[in-house]
């Protein structure tokens, strides 16, 4: 691992942040468009951000990453993320999904074999959880991993899954009991890539988030040896999928609020040069309580990240704060994005505005790592849980 984050004193995390919000300015939102137009980030700039060591942002300093603190973490996001979501993509599974199932639940060998590889960015690995028929119910999952020798066979097809085109590896959760339904039939894999049975769809034409992936990946009688079991425990994946997830929803919070600072920024900008009537648009009382809104939501989804992330670092079980924050972040950039084309007026439709390809690019946060719906299911089943005592 190269760069300048080494130990995580408070200046020296202040000089990461410095860094970053540099490289963030001079070097991400530059190539925003190119990305956009080519649908891929420049293998350059990934080599970057290995460099900085970006990928190994949550990789505990044992197996080579710098172990960042969820805190820690979320506030790193909320610098990356004022450039477009697709370069937080690129590092996104390695540092989040993909990599936190064996970080939580491997057992020593795994976290050797693949920790340090996935810190480094040499290894990317993404997460296999949704399929065609399964994606908020995600118990309901059908691959099946069955039990030969000293082998798992799997089969099955996931859908959606983001960097699976250039994944070396997968973080895959499969059925190995079949005569059970629901989560306690479901196990948890790392699956290299490599292995035969394994092919991956075209990249599928999105909405937004241009030069992020997503792909089917296929099994077909796919010979996974059985130390790829994460824990070498069967029967917990789906546990292991859903304490990822605790995670994962907290760090896709703390993206929307960075990329909702971003709109902001643009659109006081733009606010504060556009004339109309003889005034500048961001005299008006109206275009100022868009500006006001945005601010104050955005400020309150940063409040609500820091603290879950803080509870979760105090070893506080957090997945209601996380479903809060993702609910309430995803639908607040969504907002934000809205009055950010608002206020650019014509400008805003028009691809030449940041603001256009930003409305896109922020829809989807309300869908992945669960859906607003399933959120709040989340959240009020907490609820009554604690009610009912
Ligand atoms: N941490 C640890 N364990 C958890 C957990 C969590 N956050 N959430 C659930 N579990 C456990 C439960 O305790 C339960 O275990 P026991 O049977 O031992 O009690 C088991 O997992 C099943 O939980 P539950 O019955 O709540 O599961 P449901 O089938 O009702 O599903 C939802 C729960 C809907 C919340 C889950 O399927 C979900 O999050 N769906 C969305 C999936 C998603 O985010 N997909 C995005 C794809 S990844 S980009």
């Amino acid at each position: 691992m190269g760069g300048w984050i080494v130990a995580l004193d408070l200046d020296t995390f202040e000089q990461l942040l410095e860094t970053l919000r540099r490289f963030v300015s001079e070097r991400l939102i530059p190539a925003e468009k190119r990305v956009s137009e080519e649908d891929a980030v420049p293998p350059e700039i990934v080599a970057e951000m290995r460099e900085l060591g970006l990928f190994g942002l949550t990789v505990p300093e044992a197996y080579g990453g710098i172990g960042l603190t969820t805190e820690e973490e979320v506030r790193v996001m909320f610098e990356l993320c004022r450039a477009s979501p697709a370069f937080r993509s690129a590092i996104g599974t390695n540092i989040g999904i993909g990599s936190q199932g064996i970080v939580m639940d491997g057992t020593e060998e795994q976290k050797q074999t693949y920790l340090p590889k996935i810190a480094s960015g040499e290894l990317v690995i993404s997460f296999a959880l949704t399929e065609p028929d399964s994606g908020s119910d995600a118990a309901s999952l059908r691959t099946t991993a069955i039990r030969d020798g000293d082998v798992y066979v799997v089969n099955g097809t996931k859908r959606f899954i983001t960097n699976a085109s250039h994944a070396h590896a997968f973080t895959l959760m499969a059925r190995t009991d079949p005569s059970k339904k629901g989560a306690a039939g479901v196990s948890a894999f790392i699956v290299d890539r490599a292995l035969a049975g394994i092919s991956i769809g075209k990249p599928y034409k999105k909405m937004g988030q241009q030069g992020a992936h997503v792909c089917d990946v296929i099994f077909e009688d796919c010979r996974v040896p059985a130390s790829a079991l994460i824990g070498g425990k069967e029967g917990v994946g789906f546990k292991t999928a859903m304490k990822v997830l605790d995670r994962g929803r907290i760090h896709i919070s703390s993206v929307c609020v960075g990329v909702a600072e971003r709109l902001i920024e643009e659109s006081l900008a733009y606010a504060m040069e556009r004339k109309q009537f003889g005034e500048r648009i961001a005299d008006f009382q109206l275009v100022q309580a868009m500006l006001a809104d945005s601010r104050a939501e955005s400020y309150a989804a940063r409040c609500m990240v820091l603290d879950a992330a803080r509870r979760r670092d105090a070893g506080e079980q957090v997945s209601m704060q996380a479903s809060c924050c993702k609910y309430f972040a995803s639908e607040m950039v969504g907002r934000v994005a809205d009055r950010a084309v608002q206020i650019h007026g014509g400008s805003g439709y028009i691809a030449e505005y940041a603001v256009e390809r930003f409305y896109r690019d922020v829809r989807l946060f309300r869908i992945y790592e669960g859906t607003s719906q399933i959120q709040q299911l989340v959240i009020a089943k907490a609820m009554l849980r604690e009610a009912e005592g």
